[in-house]
């Protein structure tokens, strides 16, 4: 579906249910080129918003309560603001709540308003439907109430909202890069001090394709925090206040105190940070060649170090190892299934996925999808 009809599924659903006309907003997915894990260790990263997102459509209501519709799933969540906890088993629902809870904990002033929003962005493909979700009802929040909030409050509201609604300890890459990505631009954004440099990204005779593997492993979530506690304990072990302060001579030292676990995930993580300054490089030089040697080999550790990679993605990324036509691949976002992310010569991915679809059917019982995905603007209101 494209954005227009998204935009129009919105604006006419919101008129017959509430009669109004609504503040529209888009808030985009993202991709990642490199640089995963690292954003709750302070490090680096390198995303860019994607032309995939949800279209939202909030007005201030005179009822008793919130209403909020959310049309691709046709379902409806009506809450009041005096009451707000998060719900069981709730997806999307909770992604709403938390960030009104997070507005007002922060003693800001809103109403009851009804809410409606479509999106086009693949669940579960770690392409950020939730960081898009939370964006676009905090960015249309704050423009309806006049709430006064910075773009940077606002992508911490939506990182808060997920982790005391949602329950992920989540890093702030995805709520960034969402809210402030940049037309035909990847974000290489160091994730202590949140300040961020343009890219433009052209890989000239290679384009960035997505393979949705189209799993998504239960337990996604808890290990996704586990991850995040086994950072923070080696951290503490090691005295600093987060992994990005770690070098690799104080974690050598303590190797054989340690869990050889934990200690391949700390070592992931400082050569993940030094891998994404690389890519950056790379790309500014125009080596393609050497920006694809370090996805793989980001790949790699994911797959060996950090253990968040999972068969179906391995095997695609054998597959895209094998054929000359791919500079680089590796899995995309938290893991344990989604999409991974190919640079591939113009012209060739009708091939490859064709050749490899039939194979990973074979093997896993599942079909493929291909994105061809457009690097696009961050968070807006539409006029
Ligand atoms: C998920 C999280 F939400 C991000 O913060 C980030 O940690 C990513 O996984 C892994 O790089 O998308």
């Amino acid at each position: 579906m494209t954005n227009e009809s998204l935009l129009e599924k919105v604006k006419s659903s919101f008129l017959k249910r509430f009669d109004t006309k609504p503040v529209l907003s888009f808030s985009p997915g993202r991709i990642n080129l490199i640089g995963e894990h690292t954003d709750y260790n302070e490090g680096f990263v390198f995303p860019a918003a994607i032309n995939k997102g949800i279209v939202s459509g909030i007005q201030k209501n005179n009822a008793m309560l919130c209403s909020v519709y959310a049309i691709d799933t046709n379902e409806v969540l009506e809450f009041s603001l005096q009451n707000m906890q998060p719900i069981k088993n709730g997806g999307w629902k909770n992604y709403v709540l938390g960030v009104v809870a997070e507005i007002l904990k922060r003693d800001k002033t809103i109403y009851n308003f009804d809410l409606v929003f479509a999106g086009n962005i693949p669940l579960g493909a770690g392409l950020s439907s939730s960081a898009a979700l939370e964006n676009s009802v905090v960015f249309g929040l704050n423009e309806v109430f006049e709430l006064g909030l910075t773009k940077k409050e606002m992508i911490y509201i939506s990182q808060q909202a997920e982790h005391n609604y949602v329950g992920v300890q989540c890093g702030i890459m995805d709520q960034y890069a969402s809210m402030f990505g940049k037309e035909g631009n990847a974000l290489l954004l160091d994730c202590r001090n949140l300040k961020a440099t343009y890219f433009s990204v052209d890989f000239k005779e290679y384009d960035i394709v997505l393979i949705n593997t189209n799993v998504k492993h239960s337990l996604a979530e808890s290990a996704y925090n586990e991850r995040r506690s086994v950072c923070e304990a080696v951290a503490k072990r090691l005295e600093v206040p987060v992994l990005r302060d770690a070098t690799y001579e104080a974690l050598f030292a303590i190797k054989e105190e340690i869990n050889q676990d934990h200690y391949q995930k700390a070592l992931f993580i400082i050569q993940e940070n030094e891998r994404v300054l690389k890519a950056a490089i790379a790309l500014e030089k125009k080596d393609y060649v050497t920006f694809g040697e370090l996805l793989f080999e980001s790949h790699n550790g994911l797959q060996n170090q950090y253990n968040v990679s999972c068969t179906e993605l391995d095997f695609l990324i054998d597959q895209a190892r094998q054929n000359p036509d791919v500079l680089g691949a590796r899995m995309m976002g938290g893991g344990f299934g989604g999409c991974t992310i190919n640079i591939i010569k113009k012209g060739t991915a009708d091939v490859f996925i064709d050749t490899i679809a039939p194979l990973y059917h074979k093997q896993f019982n599942k079909t493929l999808s291909r994105y061809d995905i457009h690097i696009a603007q961050g968070t807006y209101k539409i006029t």
